[in-house]
């Protein structure tokens, strides 16, 4: 596990699954529909249960790079913030600007529901098919920039899947804070 501190904030690095954290939200890569996918989509929904779908429902859509937030139904978060990132075509149909606006708007979510943890998985890294080392670099910068201008959310944790995301996001933050 990696920690860094900015102002009095902790951003961590950990390998493992989203469906297992305790912090105030999880983050969901989720589709524009909101009604359920694979990959940690899937995992959200099996492990949290049908409220999570039923407020889903109620939503009707999310546009990519906008967030929404529902109930953590049987999970051990509070809430699943559900958030939709770009499909990664060539890097030129604005991959990086609506990558960054998913976590963004994530981390506003967060604050505006005054939370004080939230745990991002490698959101278009799957199924999108976003380079995993570029994701990472804008997940972090975007992570970094938001904790050193905003003090109320106290740990943002990226959990990554397997060994090799988390070296990824290992080396693009040692390069990102050198
Ligand atoms: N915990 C943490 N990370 C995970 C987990 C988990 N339980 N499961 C997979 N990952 P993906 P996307 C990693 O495909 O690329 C869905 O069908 C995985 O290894 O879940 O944003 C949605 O409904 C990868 O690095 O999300 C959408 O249609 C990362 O999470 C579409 O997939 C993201 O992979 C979204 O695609």
């Amino acid at each position: 596990m990696v920690k860094i501190t900015l102002n009095k904030s902790t951003l961590e690095l950990t390998e493992g699954n989203i469906t297992q954290q305790e912090t105030d939200a999880i983050v969901n890569a989720a589709n524009t529909s909101l009604l359920g996918g694979g990959g940690v989509d899937g995992a959200i929904h099996r492990a949290g249960g049908p409220k999570i779908l039923e407020e889903c429902r109620k939503l009707g859509g999310c546009p990519t790079g906008a967030a929404r937030i529902t109930t953590g139904g049987n999970l051990k978060t509070r809430y699943v913030i559900h958030t939709v990132g770009p499909v990664y075509h060539d890097g030129k149909h604005r991959e990086a600007e609506l990558l960054a606006s998913a976590y963004k708007n994530s981390l506003n979510l967060t604050s505006r529901y005054k939370l004080k943890s939230v745990a991002f998985p490698s959101i278009s890294t799957g199924a999108y098919g976003y380079p995993m080392h570029d994701a990472a670099a804008i997940a972090l910068k975007t992570v970094i920039d938001y904790l050193k201008t905003h003090t109320d959310i106290e740990l943002v944790r990226f959990v990554l899947f397997d060994q090799k995301a988390y070296q990824t996001y290992e080396k693009a933050l040692q390069e990102l804070i050198k």
